[in-house]
């Protein structure tokens, strides 16, 4: 199969769902008198400042929160007609549980308006990264008693906003505060220690089925869903070990979200490691039937980059923490085509290997590509005489990923829409403003003034003509 044909044109189904992806820690900032409470970024930002590139913080990001109007007119104009956003846990209840700060719902309340009055579908993410810190301090997802609070918070956010929200997200990215929080060190509270990780992403896991089935008794008749960062695994060479290395990390890194989020159960592989290695996470009776009960009626789809992987080469010390990476090593393929600033290959056709896989072995369960994106260090090199970033790599990026996602529907993959990594520039965690993904540029110096870029002029032509 050959995907060189570039005079052929890439028409989607109708309906699809062009748009971006945005989360609540990355874009609104915070101003003075908004009643929000600090969240682990606020906290490790004031603790441990130099984690952070250029030492900036979240207080500023981009200024969603007082520039939401303007934004949402820029999504229109640039042909969105869906947009994903999060409530950030902490503004809406500032200790994450208790009182509800009233400046927050009326702020959630505008910007679903002003997107609906747009046309545009607002499509709502109920957890990215964003622990409330009083929350924290009692051990985050490592504390059962937090599945509750969360459960409650998602309870408040489908009472107030679900007459009008009919995509809900319980998670973004749930693994990615377990590598970060207990294993690799890039999220606070930075720990190593794989039995909270286990831990963390067990209770993540409950509550995720928790919520589901607090939102079907609601009868609010909308879908609830979740998001997960799927890195496809592939095998160094068909070497059975190298193979065998490739399905461990698989199970590790996808199958252990996918598996309870879509069928209610967990892949065999992982619990036989967890038991042999002795990390079972505690869990309470009837935890595993409310999660085999309660899975998701729609699935999102971040895809960044694969996973290359080979059979174990050298042996970790043996009193060394206990890491997923002691049953397989990382293989760095010779040759690989690379995103030299982010440091993560591009692999186009992951985009297609993903959907088939989710067709054949998920029950072809209704998909959308959640996030997907390029991003860039120093792109004001590109910049015109305008003020326009001549992103011409991201165009390329996004249609040589369309291409294949085009290719899967033909095929009969039920993946429904597609969503950028991400609206506009924004505070990407610890590496803050060093990479920029958007569509619309932010200019930090100049109060955040924002130019769509020629990728948004681009992107508005994709979706008017629903394809390329
Ligand atoms: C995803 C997250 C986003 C976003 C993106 C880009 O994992 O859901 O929040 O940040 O990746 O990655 P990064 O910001 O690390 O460059």
């Amino acid at each position: 199969m050959s995907m060189e044909t570039s005079q052929q044109t890439y028409t989607f189904p109708k309906g699809f769902w062009w748009g971006s992806a945005a989360s609540a820690t990355q874009t609104e900032g915070s101003v003075p008198g908004d009643g929000k409470g600090p969240n682990i970024w606020d906290y490790w930002f004031e603790q441990e400042p130099t984690r952070f590139f250029n030492g900036v913080g979240p207080g500023e990001t981009s200024q969603f929160y007082r520039k939401y109007k303007e934004d949402i007119r820029l999504m229109k104009e640039i042909g969105h007609n869906s947009f994903r956003l999060s409530i950030s846990w902490s503004r809406l209840l500032p200790e994450g549980k208790g009182a509800i700060n009233e400046e927050a719902v009326a702020f959630y309340n505008d910007v679903i308006n002003e997107l609906i009055a747009n046309d545009i579908e607002p499509f709502v993410n109920l957890y990215h990264f964003d622990m409330p810190m009083q929350l924290q301090k009692i051990g985050g997802w490592v504390n059962r008693q937090v599945v509750d609070d969360y459960v409650n918070y998602a309870t408040l956010c489908f009472q107030l906003f679900g007459d009008r929200i009919k995509k809900w997200f319980t998670h973004n990215e749930p693994i990615v505060p377990v590598e970060g929080g207990y294993m690799y060190s890039f999220h606070y509270p930075n720990e190593v220690d794989f039995q909270k990780a286990v831990q963390a992403g067990f209770h993540e896991i409950l509550s995720n089925a928790k919520a589901i089935q607090a939102y079907k008794q609601l009868k609010q008749g909308g879908k609830i869903g979740i998001i997960l960062n799927l890195t496809p695994s592939y095998p160094r060479s068909q070497n059975p070990q190298d193979v065998e290395a490739a399905e461990i990390a698989d199970a590790f890194f996808n199958r252990s979200f996918l598996d309870p989020a879509v069928k209610g159960n967990f892949p065999g592989k992982l619990v036989t490691i967890l038991k042999k290695e002795g990390f079972m996470p505690h869990m309470e009776e009837g935890d595993l039937a409310l999660i085999k009960e309660n899975t998701i009626d729609l699935l999102g789809i971040n895809y960044y980059q694969p996973r290359r992987v080979k059979a174990k080469e050298h042996m970790p010390h043996p009193s060394a923490p206990f890491m997923p990476n002691h049953y397989f090593d990382s293989f760095d393929m010779p040759g690989r085509k690379m995103n030299v600033y982010r440091g993560w290959e591009i692999y186009e056709k992951g985009i297609y290997d993903i959907l088939k896989k989710i067709q054949a072995d998920y029950d072809n369960i209704e998909c959308f590509i959640s996030e997907n994106g390029m991003g860039v260090e120093g792109e004001e090199r590109f910049m015109d005489e305008e003020g326009v970033i001549h992103d011409d790599y991201r165009i390329e990026f996004i249609s040589e990923h369309l291409k294949w996602v085009h290719q899967a529907i033909q095929e009969g993959s039920n993946v429904k829409g597609y969503h950028l990594w991400t609206f506009m520039d924004n505070w990407s965690w610890t590496n803050a403003y060093k990479n920029r993904y958007g569509f619309v540029s932010v200019d930090l110096q100049e109060d955040g003034k924002r130019t769509i870029k020629k990728s948004g002029h681009w992107f508005q032509s994709v979706s008017e003509k629903n394809g390329f």
